[in-house]
């Protein structure tokens, strides 16, 4: 992030791979991190795994798939290592749902762990009516704290930083807090999402990303350089705020 001034990171929910590959290309360099949902890709094979790894490297981000396990650890184990998409192979984050406790955690890091990956835990989504409030946050953090050689940190509206502590810890967490529900434009969508500006992310709500989809692609994804221009303006609103964080805090 520090190294190309972002904390934007694109999630490219397109079911082509012509235009998964095209996108991540137009936004590569302006993106800490590529979101994918590769179980939406039609036309998926392992040479696709080949040609987003060589687009990790060219623009120097990290690949998230968004896979949102949540199920038991022994399902969750294969379901990340193995099928068509052998996520572990290749995704260097992905997340899981704190829904079933605790094993959900050991199950996904006794594949991630020995490869070096990490995990994201949903303590709160976007959307409207959601039940991931109160003390599911609360013991979604906890659980992370407790796991923290595996767990990097929460899909989240807030910060996370000391929810769930007892009062008067010196305890710091060190968790990031990516959030998804950003758009300049719109305040949501037809079926449920919200949306607030990377202003109210990142400076107002102490998060550290910003996730941004159909704000970036959505117009139409074949219009690289709209893409590539919406990407851009995201990446500097996000930078922006956090730097104006930083120095209010300072
Ligand atoms: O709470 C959440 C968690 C996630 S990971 N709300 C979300 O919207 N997401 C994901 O972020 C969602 O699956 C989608 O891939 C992305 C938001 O896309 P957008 O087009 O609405 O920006």
């Amino acid at each position: 992030m520090e190294r190309k001034k972002s904390n934007l990171a694109v999630s490219v929910d397109v079911t082509k791979s012509k235009d998964f590959l095209a996108i991540i290309d137009a936004v590569g360099p302006f993106v800490c991190l590529v979101k994918t949902h590769v179980d939406i890709i039609e036309d998926f094979d392992q040479s696709l795994v080949q040609q987003l790894q060589d687009l990790s490297i060219k623009h120097d981000f990290v690949i998230f798939e968004d896979r949102k396990f949540a199920d038991i650890g022994n399902t969750v184990a294969l379901q990340y290592s193995s099928g068509v998409h052998k996520i572990a192979n290749w995704s260097h984050i992905t997340n899981a749902h704190p829904v079933p406790g605790p094993s959900i955690i050991s199950g996904l890091s006794s594949v991630g762990l020995p490869l070096g990956r990490g995990l994201l835990l949903l303590s709160e989504m976007s959307t409207k009516g959601a039940l991931a409030v109160g003390s599911y946050t609360q013991e979604a953090v906890r659980m992370a704290r407790a796991h923290r050689d595996f767990v990097i940190g929460f899909i989240a509206q807030r910060t996370m930083e000391g929810i769930g502590m007892q009062e008067n810890t010196v305890d710091k967490d060190d968790f990031l807090t990516l959030t998804p529900g950003v758009g300049l434009d719109a305040k949501g969508d037809a079926m449920g999402q919200q949306y607030r500006t990377p202003r109210q992310v990142i400076l107002e709500s102490g998060c550290d990303v910003i996730i941004v989809g159909r704000g970036i692609y959505g117009k139409d994804p074949g219009l690289v350089d709209e893409i590539r221009a919406q990407a851009k303006r995201y990446m500097e609103a996000g930078w922006e705020a956090y730097q104006d964080r930083v120095s209010a805090q300072a």
